[in-house]
Order: C-alpha cells, then structure tokens, then sequence
C-alpha cells in the first residue's frame, strides 16, 4: 500500500508532504522489475510509485498458477470467439474486448471468497468469467440468446449473475461506482462480511460520480476495493489529456484512503496485492483505491478503427504480456510442454462448447420480449 495519510493523522496535525510519495519502495526493486512505459504517449512524465515489485514475495503455487493460467487463456479465447462471431454479425450491440487485461481480472477474483461481489464497466466478460459465470452462459449472452446469463436481453455490456456475486456490466462510464459503493454499504449494514470489488477504467476518474462515490465510501468507511485498470486511453484518449496527474491513485489522498498502484504483469502479484486491500476491507471496513497499470491489446471497441497508437507501440506491449509470463513461469516450475497443450485442448473444448451452445440455443420469443418492452406515451 501507498502512503496515505489517515483518519488519525489527518486530524492530529497536517501531515509533512512527501516529494516523491512511493519512493521509498524503490529499494525493493529487483531484476524483475517492471520498466516505467516510457514510450507510450500517455507517460509525459515518468511513472513514480510503480517501482514495488514483490516477484521474490509472491508465493507461487504451481496448482494456483496453473488454474489462473487457465481461465486468462479461457477469457481470451472466449472473447477471440466472440469478435469472430461479432463480424459474422451473429453477435449485435458493442463489443469491448478484455485481451491484454485478463490478469487484472483473473489475478484480482482469485482473491475474493465466494459471496464477494464484482461490478464493473461494458469490458466485462473477463470478469464475469473469473466470477464464475460459465463460457456457456457468456457466449449465450452474447449471441442474445435464451439460455444467457440475462436471457439474451442484457449482451456484453450487462453480464450479471446474482449467485456468483457478478452484479454487472454497466455502460455508463463512472456510473456504476455508485452503485457498488450501495453493495458495500447494504453489506456493512448486514453484516455479511462481504466485499465489493468494484472495476472501472482511468477515463472514469474524472467523472462526479467517482469522486462523491469514493467520498461516501470513506466517510462511512465501506468494505470496498475500487480498482482503477488504466490501460492508458479512453477510447482513443491518452489520460495525459484529460488528467493532471500522472499517478490516479492520487485521487485517494483527498478522501484520506489507502491507495496502491502497480502493474499488472504478473498474475500473482495481482492476486496478492489486491489481496491485501480486500483483506484491509474485511478486517477494518476501510475501502482502497488501487490503480492497476494494464493495456489493452484490441481496439476499444470492434468499431474502433486504432488510429490514435502506432503498431509498434502495440507490439512492444504484447512481448509484456501476462499470459506469456504466466505459460513461462509454470514451464520453469516443471510443467512439460505435453502437459500444457494438453490443457490448451481442454480449453479450446469448452470455448467451441460454447460457441455451438451458443448458435444452437433459442432466441427470446414474445412471452419474454413483451413484458420486457416498454410501450408507455414515451415509446416512441
Ligand atoms: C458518461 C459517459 N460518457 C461517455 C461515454 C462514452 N464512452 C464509453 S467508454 C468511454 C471511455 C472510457 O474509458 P476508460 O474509463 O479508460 O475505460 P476503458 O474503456 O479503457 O476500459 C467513453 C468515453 C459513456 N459510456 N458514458
Ligand atoms: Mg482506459
């Protein structure tokens, strides 16, 4: 975690401003340290406060990794099917696709239990899926079909599925810390122990919504971890042209909340350092922002035509790919390459199961289209 000044402090006495808050992990830095992306438009001054890498800290458990491993390369290959599917027209609506981001998703679910909730933006069926929503009901979903996870009404940007604490997929940029900020609160009212891990982009920062969100949720002192992916743009907008500051999770300063930031390269250090801010949540109900540092390989959209990066730029981010990192580490904790094509079959099974689950399955008939259809004075 970040300094940040508390509760007590803040109200003791003002608190020395620190030059550089962050630095002071520098000295933890090792060979493995993730470089500051110095080559992106958006770094205009170098990243600071990214420099902890716990790499030698983080337990790697060859069963854990393994089973991460998969479901980063089941989101991926899930959503590779879904943009095929997309330009043969059998899926409608938007597409946001996740690729390049799965271990945010994936490194940050292995750290909830299971009556945790996630709420997240439009680029949501990498999470819906480290929830534990089936390919199935995802691809379904997508396809607009009956046996979906909402009955083919809500498609890719409102994947929601209530028993496994997914509560959405909302389209509204910021709009939906609000509402996880009412999961937590409804949580601390009962008691439940529960968490809210609530998912937007960097672009959502500079929205109302957040900051009163983030207001609320430290006033009453929630059980909530707001996780910032910053993949650098907003659509086809460098962060550098909207925000003032380099470090977003600065922004928890002003509400006098616990805050960290690092990259999200290695799926472990994901899980551990999201880990430790649903722990502080559980514990002492006291909410976090966290900015995770990840990149998005596809467009914004399928309708993004990418004309605000270079290829090369591109590329130099897919050698940092976590998957690759992942495939390589488990290959030096001894797992064969015979054992690992093995584990791609499975993969590639359940990702054509469900598309063929997918295009097989009904479309929603007028018993459940007419009750859903509004036909009030403002109908048309
Ligand atoms: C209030 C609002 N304004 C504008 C939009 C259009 N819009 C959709 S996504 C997006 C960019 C959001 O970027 P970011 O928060 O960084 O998330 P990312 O797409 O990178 O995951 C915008 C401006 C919207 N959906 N809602
Ligand atoms: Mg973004």
């Amino acid at each position: 975690m970040l300094p940040g000044p508390s509760r007590s402090v803040m109200a003791a006495k003002p608190q020395k401003p620190q030059a550089n808050p962050g630095t002071e992990h520098r000295e933890k830095r090792g060979p493995d340290a993730p470089p500051p992306i110095k080559d992106s438009q958006f770094a205009r001054q170098a990243p600071a406060n990214l420099d902890r890498v716990s790499l030698p800290d983080v337990k790697v458990d060859v069963e854990e990794l393994t089973r991460l491993y998969r479901q980063m390369q089941l989101i991926r290959r899930v959503e590779e099917e879904a943009a095929r599917a997309y330009a043969q027209g059998k899926i409608g609506g938007f597409l946001h696709l996740y690729i390049g981001q799965e271990s945010v998703g994936v490194g940050a679910a292995a750290a909830l239990r299971p009556g945790d909730y996630v709420v997240g933006t439009y680029r949501d069926h990498g999470l819906a899926i480290a929830k534990g929503m089936s390919a199935r009901a995802v691809m379904a979903e997508l396809f607009g079909k009956v046996t979906g996870c909402s009955k083919g009404l809500g498609g890719s940007m409102h994947l929601f599925d209530a028993p496994n604490g997914m509560l959405g997929g909302y389209g509204i940029v910021g709009g939906h810390i609000p509402l996880a900020v009412g999961c937590a609160f409804a949580s601390k009212y009962r008691g439940d122990g529960r968490v809210t891990l609530c998912f937007f982009g960097e672009g959502s920062v500079t929205i109302g919504s957040f900051h009163e969100a983030l207001s609320l949720a430290a006033l009453w002192r929630l059980p909530i971890v707001f996780v910032c992916e910053n993949n650098e743009y907003a659509m086809g907008t460098p962060l550098a042209r909207t925000l003032s500051v380099e470090d977003v999770s600065q922004k928890a300063l002003a509400y006098g909340m616990p805050r960290d930031r690092f990259f999200a390269r290695d799926v472990l250090e994901v899980k551990q350092r999201l880990g430790e801010a649903i722990e502080r949540a559980r514990e002492t109900s006291e909410p976090t922002l966290v900015e995770v540092r990840t990149y998005r390989f596809r467009g914004h959209s399928m309708s993004d035509p990418g004309k605000y990066r270079t290829s090369d730029e591109i590329e130099a981010q897919k050698k940092l790919d976590p998957m690759l990192r992942a495939r390589a580490q488990l290959e030096l904790l001894g797992k064969t390459a015979e054992q690992l094509s093995a584990l791609d079959a499975e993969i590639e099974e359940e990702v054509q199961d469900a598309v063929r689950f997918a295009a097989e399955s009904e479309e929603p008939g007028p018993e459940l289209l007419e009750p859903m259809t509004y036909v009030g004075p403002f109908a048309r």
